[in-house]
């Protein structure tokens, strides 16, 4: 295998039988090599039907940090899987293809974030996991949408804070706590981001006995409407748990598919940006895994999370300060 071929490209390919079952063979290399694959909610169906544990980053950085395993496979995006490479640094965290970016993350360059941390002495810094390690290592405390606003919480009310890096979720705690002393970095996720809220309107008008769920990344106009707000793991727990029936679900539609199988009789309705290119409100980033790169990622055990040491030691600071808090 050459490996400067397949960095290039970002994952291996290479032509596999086509009548392989690549569920019974990602079973089986699994098993022979006790590694373990973690899920996050916004993956493929079938990726999610594979792994060992599904669940947000919350979860799964927690799920992680349990682990005896030394083979890690992280299906999601590459902060999730660098943030089980912090926890886990004696473990080999696999990740099926270097692409798998975030949008989120990306709009949060390091050396800018430090220019703004130092325009704002004296600030705590909490930052959301949806960001770089390196990002991480200049900031005090993480923070998930499932405890963002516990974190904030926790932190003396007259200390003022830097929330970094999605300024939906910033201002939802800034509003929810009533906390003035809050200043927010001007990042967004482009999947939440882009929630129109006419499209969720027209929805509601053809299923109005709906609840509108929404995740904190989306806009507050988006906000003001929804019946429920909360991270993929309380909507998800919000709709198993409601009486009512029908749900419009506004954050990306991968978690749809835990929401059916927990509640296969109810109904959910998603508002698609679509265009002639493509279904935009899918992450385009968290659907570049699939079974293929998975079961050749496991075979080469490549690629993987590559973190220098002294990053994996400073951002382990404001992970494990958020996991105390939890
Ligand atoms: O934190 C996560 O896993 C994300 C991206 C969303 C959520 O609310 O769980």
């Amino acid at each position: 295998m050459n490996y400067s071929i397949v960095d290039k490209l970002g994952y291996i390919d290479e032509d596999i039988d086509s009548n392989i079952d690549l569920k019974v063979a990602i079973r089986k290399i699994k098993e022979e090599k006790n590694a373990v694959i973690l899920a996050h909610y916004y993956q493929r169906p079938e990726v999610q039907d594979i792994a060992d544990f599904v669940g947000d980053s919350l979860a799964l950085s927690l799920k992680a940090a349990s682990l005896n395993s030394s083979l890690i496979l992280f299906a999601g995006v590459k902060f999730m899987a660098e943030t089980v490479k912090i926890l886990r640094p004696n473990s080999q965290v696999l990740i099926p293809d270097l692409n798998a970016g975030c949008s989120l993350a990306d709009s949060c360059q390091f050396s800018d974030f430090k220019k703004f941390i130092d325009l704002h002495p004296n600030h705590i810094v909490v930052t959301y996991v949806n960001s770089s390690a390196e990002v991480k290592t200049i900031s005090d405390i993480c923070c998930t949408s499932s405890n963002a606003i516990k974190v904030v919480k926790s932190l003396n009310n007259s200390t003022p804070v830097i929330f970094a890096p999605d300024i939906n979720l910033g201002s939802y705690v800034k509003s929810t706590l009533n906390r003035s002393n809050m200043v927010l970095w001007n990042g967004s996720c482009h999947i939440h981001n882009q929630f129109i809220l006419q499209d969720i309107i027209t929805l509601k008008t053809k299923h109005p006995k709906a609840k509108v769920i929404a995740h904190p990344e989306c806009q507050n106009s988006i906000l003001l409407i929804s019946d429920f707000i909360g991270s993929t793991k309380s909507l998800l727990d919000f709709t198993y748990n409601s009486n009512n029936t029908d749900f419009i679900v506004v954050t990306e539609p991968g978690i749809i598919h835990q929401m059916k199988k927990l509640s296969p009789q109810k109904n959910f309705y998603f508002p698609y940006v679509q265009n002639e290119e493509c279904y935009c409100n899918e992450c385009s980033y968290m659907k570049l895994n699939n079974l293929k790169k998975i079961y050749l990622t496991l075979k080469y055990e490549y690629p993987y999370i590559n973190l220098e040491p002294d990053i994996i030691s400073k951002a382990a600071i404001p992970i494990n300060r958020m996991l105390k808090i939890n």
